[in-house]
Formats: structure tokens, sequence, C-alpha cells
């Protein structure tokens, strides 16, 4: 943090409820108006919620909400997924964080969050934008004793995760587009990402990555994702606590994934179903080499999903982007 950054809050923190003037705030740091207008700007992108008022000033009157180990302990009622929180300001991504500790023996249910990710990253090397405070960008360490296959089934277990998470904290209806995306009125709120470490055919660990858009507004999108993201705080027009809708997921991740190992990917499916929008609809499904364009019909036991063409041939498409 520049001096400043440091000297501006500290300004702020001295002046308590009173409003500061651009003119005033330039005075007590010593630089120039233009740029005490350039470190207000910076505030508001990192959380911070200033009031300006005509010939008074400035106040702060929310300071970012940051996620602190012990309000994610409080009120968690898990055995195991969240019990070991990794807690990061800035990473490069979580995901190669979680990998790392995974070869070291983390224990199941690890998770890495981080405020920010500087190459937070989506399927086939995407980006992911992960901008500070405004989101949850997490990584979970799972460890099940289940066949290579069968791994993508708990991306679609997070993903029902996620939208009861989502549910239990807002009126919002969140929809699932398989296999990693969850939507809100046809926009990106979600993305997941799972990747494996594996010897010959045995998992040794599946790491779901989560990024979820929480707090942010359109404008703090880049203007590439404006038309296709959304955030809760865009669809509800209110904040949601990054803490509570963390700690939702916990819970609800552990019943199901404990359902999952007990039952199979069954229970799950169903559930998956009811939120999913792809299905019956005409879809195109592009894949590395080729791209197919049918109705979804569903998916198989498996997860995979299961496409029909135009010329009524069936397909079944194990990893694909499917444009609705
Ligand atoms: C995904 O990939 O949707 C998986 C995203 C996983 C992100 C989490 S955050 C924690 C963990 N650490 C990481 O580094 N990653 C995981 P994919 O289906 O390939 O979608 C990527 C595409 O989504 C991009 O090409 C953009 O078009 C779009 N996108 C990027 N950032 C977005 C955002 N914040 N909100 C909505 N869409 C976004």
């Amino acid at each position: 943090q520049s001096q400043l950054r440091k000297d501006l809050l500290d300004a702020f923190t001295n002046a308590g409820e009173a409003y500061l003037s651009g003119q005033r705030i330039a005075e007590l740091i010593g630089c120039s108006r233009t740029a005490v207008w350039k470190h207000i700007e910076e505030l508001r992108k990192e959380g911070f919620e200033l009031e300006a008022v005509r010939r008074k000033g400035y106040r702060i009157v929310r300071t970012p909400e940051k996620i602190t180990a012990d309000e994610l302990r409080l009120g968690l009622k898990t055995n195991f997924i969240g019990k070991n929180v990794h807690y990061e300001e800035s990473v490069e991504s979580t995901q190669k964080i979680a990998h790392r500790l995974a070869y070291d023996n983390a224990p199941e249910g690890t998770v890495i969050i981080a405020e920010e990710q500087v190459s937070g990253r989506g399927r086939m090397d995407r980006k992911w934008h992960s901008p500070k405070y405004t989101g949850v960008w997490m990584s979970i360490i799972l460890r099940p004793n289940i066949p290579l296959p069968k791994a993508p089934q708990l991306t679609l277990l997070a993903a029902v995760a996620i939208v009861q998470a989502i549910e239990d904290l807002t009126d919002l209806l969140p929809e699932i587009k398989w296999p990693n995306d969850i939507l809100i009125r046809g926009k990106k709120v979600t993305g997941i990402l799972t990747e494996l470490e594996a010897e010959a055919d045995r998992i040794n660990s599946v790491i779901i990555g989560i990024g979820i858009n929480v707090n942010p507004t359109i404008e703090d999108f880049p203007s590439e994702l404006q038309e296709i993201a959304t955030s809760l705080f865009v669809e509800k027009g209110e904040k949601v606590s990054r803490s509570d809708l963390i700690k939702r997921i916990f819970m609800n991740l552990e019943k199901l994934y404990l359902l999952y190992l007990e039952e199979g990917f069954l229970p799950i499916k169903l559930l998956w179903e009811g939120y999913a929008i792809s299905i019956g609809r005409k879809i195109t499904a592009r894949t590395l080499s080729n791209s197919i364009t049918g109705t979804a019909q569903g998916i198989t036991d498996d997860g995979v999903l299961i496409m029909v063409d135009d010329h009524g041939k069936t397909h079944h498409v194990y990893s694909a982007d499917i444009e609705l």
C-alpha cells in the first residue's frame, strides 16, 4: 500500500463522521486534487463506499467487508469442509495453491480463499476476472474414493450446492447450464473449475474451484463481460455477505457430498435436473475439435450430456461449451 493511500485513510479516520473536501485532503496528504480523486476512485473499486456531498466533500460510509477466518468459523456446522481454511489477500489463482497443498497431503475439506486473484483461470486456460473484495474465489480439496471417469460428477454436485446456497440467502432463481455455469436471468454469476490429481487411475485429490460474483456492480466488470456476466448484488439490489454465502456452500456441499458417497450420483442428478436450463432445448455444444447442434436430452447417470442432432443421431458429450 502506498504512503499516500495510508495517509488518505488516516485522514478519513481522523475526520470521523465529518466530511473532507477534496481541497482539504489534498492539503493533508500533500498531493494534487486530481490525485485525490484518483485515490478515491481506487478506494471505491476496493469496496469502500464513499458518500460525496457537494460543497462538503467526502465521507467513508462503509469499509469493504473482508472475509476473516473468525467470521467463517462462527456458526459453521460442518465436520470437514471448511474446517481448515487458508485465507489469502491476493494470489495468482487459488487453484494453484490448492494443487500444492493437496500434494502436501492437506486433509479433505481444506479450502483456499482469496480476496483477489490476479490470474484467476477458467477452463482451457481462459481468464477468470476476480477483483478484490467483491467475489468468492475459492478452491476446495476433496479426496473421494471414486473411479476417475466419475470425477466430473463433482462439478454438477458443486453446482447444486451453490445454487441451493444462493436460494437459501436470497430470493433469486439461479439456473445451471451444463456443465459448470450458474446463470441468473441468462447471465453468468458463477463458474466452476474441477481439476484433479491422479496416479494411474486412482484419484488422489479433486480440486473444485468456485468463482462467484457477489457484490460488484455491472460497471465493475470489464466491458467484454458486461453483457454476459452478472452478480448477486446486481440481481438482488442488495449486498450479500460473502462469508454467509461461503458458509452455506460448505454446509450444502458437505451434505450432498456425503449423500453422494453413500448413495451414488442418482440423488444428486435428480436435484441437478431441477435446476438445469439446457435440457429439452436446442443447443450447440462446442468442443476443441468440433461442434454439435441438437437437442439436449438430459444427462446420463454419470453426468455426461446426451444430445440428439438434427439427423437423429445420439451423442454423448463429456466436456464442451454450450450455446443456448
Ligand atoms: C469457468 O470457466 O467458468 C470456471 C471459473 C472458475 C473460477 C474459479 S475462482 C477460484 C478458482 N481459482 C481459479 O483460478 N479459478 C477458479 P469457463 O467455463 O472456461 O468460463 C470462462 C469464461 O467466463 C471467460 O472466458 C469469460 O468469458 C467469462 N468470465 C470470466 N470472468 C468472469 C466473471 N467474473 N463472471 C462471469 N463470467 C466471467
